[in-house]
Order: structure tokens, then C-alpha cells, then sequence
């Protein structure tokens, strides 16, 4: 079982996704002018980490090296966040662009534990590919965060673990993408079945796609884990209310979370949870 509840909430906000178009969501942060101002904002509301998609000039999704560098720069420089890239990118990204993520130098990245059926496309992580990413975060002292959208995810944790040993770090930190149409649903006997499935010591958080968004978050909270918002995972606040900005999903989560009197945790806090080290 994965250990008891800690005193504070880690905050993570995924702002951009890949799949949102900005024509449809204005809201949505696609320049680095953009991003480093959501980013600002969240760190105020409440936000520990930043998981980060990119996009081109016409707002398409990217894994541009120069540009992934230069975002991570930018956040470094603009605010104290652990910068976790996203290493699934869209579902039309090559496996070598995605191992080559880890060139921008990130203080994190997501690492997926298994293909999943995605909407109408498929979200393609073979074992193979896995296994080539997992040691290369080992080799580059990369500390991953797993990405897990099916109990199936967590057995090739396991496995993974077991065949190549803990991360850098050496902790292990888990996030439950819930609600994606072909993963496992946003609710809450879900949440408990895979929480129990999680290596022992395991940390984890939560985030539940649109409409689960809400009772994934409570579920969460209940069960000791932390949370994970943002435009990536939901664009309507509420019925018939779009996102206004990310921060004010990340402002709702952290009035949740001193609700449940688990408070959110500041970046220097986070990176000590997550056992990440400090940045020079
Ligand atoms: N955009 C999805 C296909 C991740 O960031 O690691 C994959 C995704 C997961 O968002
Ligand atoms: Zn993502």
C-alpha cells in the first residue's frame, strides 16, 4: 500500500495539453510570453509544478528542441516551479522526439506506463519505448512522474521498477489520469482500486479529465493524494462556464485543499517531497 497522506497538498497545473485548440479555447497559454505568465500566476495560486506542453507559431503542438529549451529556460528564470516536460507530446509525436525531450534539461518529465486507446486515437507507449525512456531519466538524473491512465499502467510500473530499479531520486511519484475516453473512469472506486495498486511508498496525485474533474479532485483529497489541474485536462469551469484562466482551477484546488486542511506545498516544499534536487 502506498504510504499515509502527508500534511500538504502538492499542486501540479498542466496549463496547454496538446489537444486543445486556441481557436476554441482563448484562454489557452501557447506562447512562451503566454506560459511564463500562466506559470507566474499559478505559483501564486498555489501551483508546485509545472507540466508543459509546447506549440509552434500557429499554435500546433511541438517538440521543437530550441523552443523546448528555451521554455524551460524561461520558467527557471521566471519562477521557482519544478518544470516537468511532457515527454507524450501529441499522439502524433515519433518515440526519438520524445526521448529527446530530456535535452531541454527539465527539472522533471511524465513518463506513461502504457498504450491507451485516446478519444478516437491511440496513445502509443510500448514496452520497448518505455523501458528506453525510464533509463534514460536514470542516466540524465530525470526525475519521472508516472503517468498512469489504467490499472494495466500500474502492473508495467511494477514491472518497470522491478526490472530496472528506482528513479533518480529514487522516490516514486505517481499521476492517475482519470476519465480519458479509452482510459480508466474519473471515479472514486476507480481512485481506490488504483491507489491500492501502487508500489509501497509510492506518493500520487490525481487529475480528472472535463466532466471528472471535480470528483476525481474530492476523491483524491479524501484519500490522501494530491492534485493535478489545469486546461490540459478540463476547459469548463463549470456547467456552461468555460476556463477563464488556469489559475483559477489552481486557485480552486488550493481552497480545497486548506478546506481539507491539507494545505498546498511551496516549489522549494515539492522538490523535497519529490526528491528532486534543488536547482543551483
Ligand atoms: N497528449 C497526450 C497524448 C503526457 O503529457 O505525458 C499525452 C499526454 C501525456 O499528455
Ligand atoms: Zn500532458
Amino acid at each position: 500500500m502506498p504510504e499515509r497522506p502527508g500534511a500538504q497538498t502538492l499542486i501540479t497545473v498542466a496549463p496547454t495539453g496538446a489537444e486543445a485548440e486556441k481557436a476554441a479555447a482563448p484562454a489557452l497559454p501557447v506562447t512562451l510570453n503566454e506560459l511564463t505568465a500562466t506559470a507566474k500566476e499559478c505559483q501564486a495560486a498555489g501551483a508546485a509544478v509545472i507540466h508543459v506542453h509546447i506549440r509552434d507559431e500557429a499554435a500546433r503542438p511541438t517538440l521543437d528542441p530550441a523552443r523546448l529549451a528555451d521554455t524551460v529556460a524561461a520558467l527557471h528564470e521566471g519562477t521557482d516551479l519544478i518544470v516537468q516536460l511532457s515527454t507524450g507530446g501529441a499522439v502524433t509525436d515519433s518515440f526519438d522526439s520524445r526521448l529527446a525531450v530530456l535535452d531541454a534539461g527539465p527539472d522533471g518529465c511524465s513518463l506513461t506506463c502504457g498504450t491507451v486507446n485516446f478519444g478516437d486515437d491511440v496513445f502509443a507507449n510500448p514496452y520497448p519505448f518505455i523501458r528506453e525512456l525510464y533509463q534514460l531519466t536514470q542516466e540524465r538524473q530525470v526525475v519521472p512522474e508516472f503517468e498512469l491512465f489504467d490499472l494495466g499502467q500500474v502492473a508495467t510500473l511494477h514491472r518497470l521498477l522491478a526490472e530496472f530499479g528506482p528513479p533518480a531520486g529514487g522516490h516514486v511519484h505517481c499521476d492517475l489520469v482519470m476519465g480519458v475516453p479509452g482510459g480508466m473512469p474519473g471515479d472514486v472506486p476507480t481512485l481506490a482500486a488504483a491507489v491500492a495498486a501502487l508500489p509501497a511508498g509510492a506518493t500520487w496525485s490525481a487529475t480528472g479529465i472535463g466532466r471528472t474533474t471535480l470528483p476525481v479532485m474530492f476523491g483524491a483529497l479524501g484519500a490522501g493524494g494530491h492534485l493535478r489541474v489545469g486546461m490540459e485536462d478540463t476547459l469548463t469551469f463549470a456547467r456552461g462556464r468555460p476556463v477563464a484562466r488556469n489559475a483559477e482551477l489552481v486557485e480552486r484546488a488550493a481552497d480545497l485543499a486548506r478546506l481539507a486542511q491539507r494545505p498546498p506545498m511551496s516549489p522549494a516544499e515539492a522538490r523535497a517531497y519529490l526528491a528532486i534536487a534543488p536547482r543551483p
